[in-house]
């Protein structure tokens, strides 16, 4: 499994997530646990980021350092899923916020059909610190509603933990165009719309001081992409909203095809 770890500036933050997966991937668990490898996707780091995590390569756990010219945690996270060519890829912020336990309930997940499965904060079963700026709780339910009509159905869209099945991811990633902290609703709305199965598991999460998010300068970008999604998704004829064949006469899948050359219906595989 290759999984991608935004990082701008974390050169404190990321050794000691690095090398708590690589002491994940080292242990045994109640399913295997396939070979990862780490991408480390930097853009902007003004510090040792890219250093830092080069020096915790091993052959017990690879860790490669890319970087992408496009600013923004989005941008960072898509360049991280088109250079990755396994069959299940993720990502994970470089905090470690998310217990890595979730790697293994991400696992039996997939493995029961599950096409996506989300790290959730608000799902029964998980542990969440309270401990945001009153400004950043506020911000942060508002955000929720507003993407819940994006994506109706999902609780938590921006726990820094996501695991797809690999093809999946390329497809959805290379069409979504959100650089910034906003970009997992397209994501997800995009698997949404492809009939992907979405499942989001409980997770034990833990605040590391030092975020990267300003809600003055990343709240209302988040805000504005979130409309610039709407807009964006709206407009694209989707599965959801063409349901009647193009050509009259083709069944509509076979239209379908044709209007859409490699589209894959996932839900119907
Ligand atoms: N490459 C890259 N990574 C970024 C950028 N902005 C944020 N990140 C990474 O995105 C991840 C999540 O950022 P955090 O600072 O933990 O912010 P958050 O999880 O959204 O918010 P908190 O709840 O405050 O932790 C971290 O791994 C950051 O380094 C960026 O511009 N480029
Ligand atoms: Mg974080």
């Amino acid at each position: 499994m290759q999984l991608i770890i935004p990082a701008c500036n974390e050169e404190r933050r990321l050794p000691a997530t690095l090398r708590a997966l690589r002491a994940y991937a080292l242990s045994t668990g109640t399913v295997p646990r396939p070979p990862l490898e780490v991408l480390v996707v930097d853009n902007g780091s003004t510090d040792r980021t890219a250093e830092v995590a080069a020096s915790l390569d091993s052959p017990a756990m690879r860790v490669r350092v890319l970087h992408c010219a496009e600013p923004g945690k989005g941008a960072a996270v898509r360049a991280g899923i088109a250079a990755a060519t396994s069959d299940v890829v993720g990502f994970m912020d470089a905090d470690g916020a998310t217990d890595l336990a979730a790697f293994e309930a991400a696992a039996v997940r997939l493995a029961a059909g599950a096409d996506v499965v989300i790290g959730s904060r608000a799902a029964e079963g998980a542990e969440t610190e309270a401990r945001h700026t009153r400004l950043r709780s506020v911000g942060a339910g508002a955000y929720r509603r507003a993407a819940a009509v994006l994506v109706p159905g999902i609780a938590d869209t921006q726990c820094g933990f996501k695991i797809f099945r690999g093809d999946l991811a390329r497809d959805v990633f290379a069409a979504t165009e959100t650089a910034g902290f906003s970009f997992d609703v397209e994501v997800l709305a995009r698997c949404l719309d492809l009939r992907a199965r979405v499942e989001e598991i409980p997770v034990v999460w833990t605040d590391v001081p030092g975020s990267t998010f300003s809600p003055l300068r990343h709240g209302l970008r988040s805000f504005a992409d979130l409309l610039a999604i709407g807009w964006r998704l709206r407009r694209r004829p989707t599965v959801a909203t063409r349901p009647t064949p193009l050509r009259p006469g083709l069944p509509p899948e076979v239209s379908r095809e044709l209007a859409e050359p490699g589209l894959r219906l996932v839900g119907e595989r």
